[in-house]
């Protein structure tokens, strides 16, 4: 059993839909970033920069943190997700998410979405990176089906979470063909729709 330490955030979705897609057994335990419990020192134990989403595997008491260390867990234990014969590529666009797309985006959603006009400087900043990673990402689903390769891994569940936030970043998905194609695909899947709303049953995948 594998219990998950969780927000309704990106980053705690990319966990939620692994575990559906791997078909494992969770508890979920809601961290309320509003009161700052990820700040309290059991937590802290847990993750040590205070962040969500961390697993605990009760089969053999590890605890986990990062998200990509965490998926990339799961994958191994499961056996699923994370196939040999692409796994230089999928490492490293799961890195790029870790690195680049997550954080740059992250801070879009800061400066846009939750404190518009408290900075001109950060709000073009974020707006003109967050829309070139669309760019960047449309460019590699045009050659590619999934960002690692022909086969859906943990690189597109690793991203798929934040571009779920689209309707935040009023940057137009739609105009981006291979990005929309891509997005779409992913939203059908079941462990998808039912890995987005493990916090609220009543969310609904924004369509494009
Ligand atoms: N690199 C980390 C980022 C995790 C992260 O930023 N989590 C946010 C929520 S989406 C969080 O816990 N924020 C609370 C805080 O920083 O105090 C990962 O991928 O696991």
């Amino acid at each position: 059993m594998i219990e998950l330490f969780s927000a309704n955030t990106p980053n705690g979705w990319k966990i939620s839909i692994m575990l559906e897609e791997i078909g494992y057994d969770f508890k979920v335990t809601k961290i309320d970033l509003g009161k700052e419990e990820q700040l309290k020192p059991e937590f802290i134990k847990l993750s040590p920069f205070g962040k969500i989403p961390v697993i605990t595997d009760h089969d053999n008491k590890k605890s986990i943190f990062e998200s990509g260390a965490i998926l990339i867990y799961l994958a191994e234990k499961s056996g699923k997700l994370y196939n040999e014969k692409d796994r230089l590529v999928i490492n490293q666009w799961l890195m790029a998410q870790m690195g680049t797309i997550g954080p740059m985006i992250g801070q879009h959603h800061q400066f846009h979405h939750y404190n518009p006009g408290k900075s001109d400087f950060g709000e073009e900043r974020y707006f003109k990176i967050t829309k070139r990673i669309y760019g960047e990402l449309d460019a590699r689903l045009k050659e590619s089906k999934f960002l690692a390769g022909n086969d859906y891994t943990i690189a597109d569940i690793a991203t798929w979470p934040w571009i779920a936030r689209h309707e935040w970043h009023d940057i137009g998905l739609k105009k981006y063909q291979n990005l929309s194609r891509w997005y779409l695909e992913i939203a059908k899947r079941e462990a998808v729709i039912k890995g987005y709303s493990f916090m609220d049953k009543q969310a609904r995948i924004p369509g494009i």
